[in-house]
């Protein structure tokens, strides 16, 4: 087989087209196998071999720079640049991440893992180069969802002020993770449609070349149109037309499903293993499409992240128009949100924790200082989220506790999740995020408050000496470590906060009575969370506080069982600190 012999991309700079065209076939199947076993970004990736295969003939990386916008597409370079046992041996299949990381190898500039970075990285790259005089190659890859973003277009539009090249290879497969949806994505469509031939090509009139390439999975095509960009000296947007899942019929039909794939069969198509029936995501949908219904305010805002509160396909079309997807675009969401909610509409938008990061600013200027009452949904804002360095949703508490006029609210079980939402939809006051639990479904013991406005801390056990305040998805925890410790013959109080970024000052005075140790539970990091809020109220006291957390550094990829017993967070652990603690007098 030609993939074996493949240590660098050299090795594929000497390859025949016909053997290019092999060497793509074996590394499709490859991967099918791989991913079967493993799960990963399948649908990009199939899309992406033979773009990939044609870069490395065409350009001379490391010294030229190939740069991967998200990443999540960078299976097959991690291929021809030495890590093909990662893909091809089962032993080694954990040996790479799912995106680049410079630890892994020369060929891989940045650990990235958002979207619509690459152009600006480009940009960046090449300036150095032209200050240093130097002639290499910098090539970004994206694709058309990615060009959604603020950054990529901020980007686009400083190209024209650089001396020497970039080349811009867009990898269109007409696909985010769902449909697209705007204005630029009705001009891919239609320079596809017309050959390449528009007025007012968007591209052209930023001062770039443009080229098309109709079959993105042809070798030919693709190495004589990277080559004469190569050549010309010219800044160039090469838009390659992609079939995303190319080569796998499942993934081919159901390119949303297939976008990051489970462990599956290869001949039925079927994932391993399935989400539970009862699941947060499904039943918020539920609960959300038959207020919308209700309520014509009622809007869910995405940005091409839906399926985080569960609204596939069917259920975005029974949402009709009260369903807005603006893209991968954060900010434009964040804003857009504010506007609505301000304009009378009863907003909500939804992404995964990480992907907040990106619109900081637009939360707390543009939706909070006008205190716009809009909701906040953060999904995978857990230690059992996502666990790459780049897409951990441990920071979120961080970061929103840092912006004044907003309620950061922790439900531990779908009942208060629902009840949250159902007062903070309605609620004038200003802003409202909640981080919807990353647990098992777990349902409320007794009935929940309907209003939140004022901040009260639920005592769920009333004991003594030790406070246990274990919030949101690690409520679970602080009950074990109770039962651990009434075990050791504590008798420790159990608390529900709630209030991520509030306190509830009564409720924090009265355990001076009959408490001497406070412990906080969070899952996510310790500095700037809840738990630190808690220490600095007492820091004049003479209560002791222990803040169980994460610390800041988080390796590239963790297992979370492991990350959780190295920052002292598995019930025995908390235990054993607490034992130590309150035998010091
Ligand atoms: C800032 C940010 N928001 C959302 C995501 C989640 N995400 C990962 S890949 C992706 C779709 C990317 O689509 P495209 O660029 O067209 O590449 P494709 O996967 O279709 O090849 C999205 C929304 C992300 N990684 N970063």
């Amino acid at each position: 087989m030609i993939i074996e012999k493949i240590n660098s991309p050299e090795d594929v700079q000497a390859l025949s087209s016909e053997e290019l065209k092999t060497l793509s076939a074996e590394i499709r199947d490859c991967l099918i196998r791989k991913l079967s076993k493993t799960g990963g970004h399948l649908g990009s990736n199939l899309g992406m071999i033979e773009i990939t295969v044609a870069l490395h003939k065409v350009f001379h990386s490391p010294v030229d720079k190939i740069l991967f916008d998200v990443s999540h597409q960078c299976y097959t370079h991690k291929i021809l640049t030495g890590r093909k046992e990662a893909f091809l041996e089962e032993a080694h299949y954990h040996d790479v991440s799912g995106y680049s990381n410079p630890a892994e190898s020369v060929h891989d500039f940045f650990p990235i893992g958002h979207t619509s970075t690459a152009i600006s990285l480009a940009t960046g790259m090449a300036k150095v180069r032209d200050l240093q005089g130097g002639k290499e190659q910098i090539v970004a890859v994206i694709g058309d969802a990615s060009l959604d973003g603020g950054e990529a277009f901020e980007a686009l539009n400083y190209v024209a002020e650089l001396d020497g090249p970039v080349i811009i290879v867009v990898n269109d497969n007409d696909m985010s993770i769902p449909e697209n949806y705007g204005g630029l994505h009705n001009l891919l469509n239609r320079l596809k449609a017309q050959n390449g031939e528009v007025e007012n090509n968007f591209f052209k009139s930023l001062g770039l070349e443009y080229v098309l390439v109709r079959n993105g999975h042809d070798i030919d095509a693709l190495t004589e149109a990277f080559s004469s960009a190569k050549n010309s000296g010219k800044s160039t947007v090469i838009h390659c037309c992609t079939q995303k899942g190319k080569g796998y019929s499942f993934a081919e039909k159901d390119r949303e499903k297939w976008h990051w794939a489970k462990p599956f069969s290869i001949e039925s198509g079927e994932f391993l293993s399935s989400v539970p029936k009862e699941n947060y995501g499904a039943l918020v949908a539920e609960h959300l499409l038959a207020k919308m219904k209700e309520d014509p305010r009622v809007v869910v805002v995405a940005a091409s992240t839906p399926l985080c509160i569960g609204f596939h396909e069917e259920n975005r079309k029974k949402a009709g128009k009260q369903y807005i997807d603006v893209g991968i675009a954060e900010q434009n969401a964040i804003t857009m949100t504010a506007a609505m909610a301000k304009a009378g509409g009863k907003p909500v938008f939804a992404t995964n924790s990480t992907f907040y990061q990106r619109a900081y600013d637009q939360i707390a200027q543009e939706m909070c200082l006008g205190k716009c009452p809009a909701t906040l949904l953060l999904s995978h804002a857990s230690v059992w989220g996502h666990t790459n360095d780049t897409h951990v949703g441990l920071y979120d508490m961080a970061l929103l506790s840092s912006i004044p006029n907003l309620t950061y609210l922790a439900p531990t079980n779908l009942e208060e999740y629902l009840a949250i939402l159902d007062w903070s939809i309605e609620q004038k006051e200003s802003t409202v995020a909640i981080r919807i639990p990353w647990t098992r479904v777990c349902h409320a013991e007794k009935a929940v408050r309907k209003d939140y406005s004022d901040v009260k801390y639920m005592m769920t056990e009333e004991g003594e000496e030790v406070a246990i305040l274990a919030l949101g998805s690690f409520y679970q925890l602080g009950v074990e470590v109770r039962e651990k410790l009434k075990a050791a013959g504590i008798h420790a109080s159990l608390i529900n906060p709630l209030y991520i970024n509030k306190k509830d000052e009564t409720l924090l005075e009265s355990l001076k009575k009959k408490h001497r140790l406070v412990v906080t539970l969070e899952d996510g990091i310790l500095q700037g969370g809840f738990g630190s809020m808690i220490s600095q109220y007492y820091s004049l006291d003479k209560m002791k506080v222990l803040n169980k957390g994460f610390f800041k550094a988080i390796p590239s990829s963790y297992v979370p069982e492991e990350f959780m017993r190295e920052n002292r967070l598995l019930p025995e652990q908390i235990t054993e600190d607490i034992i130590e603690l309150i035998k010091e007098k």
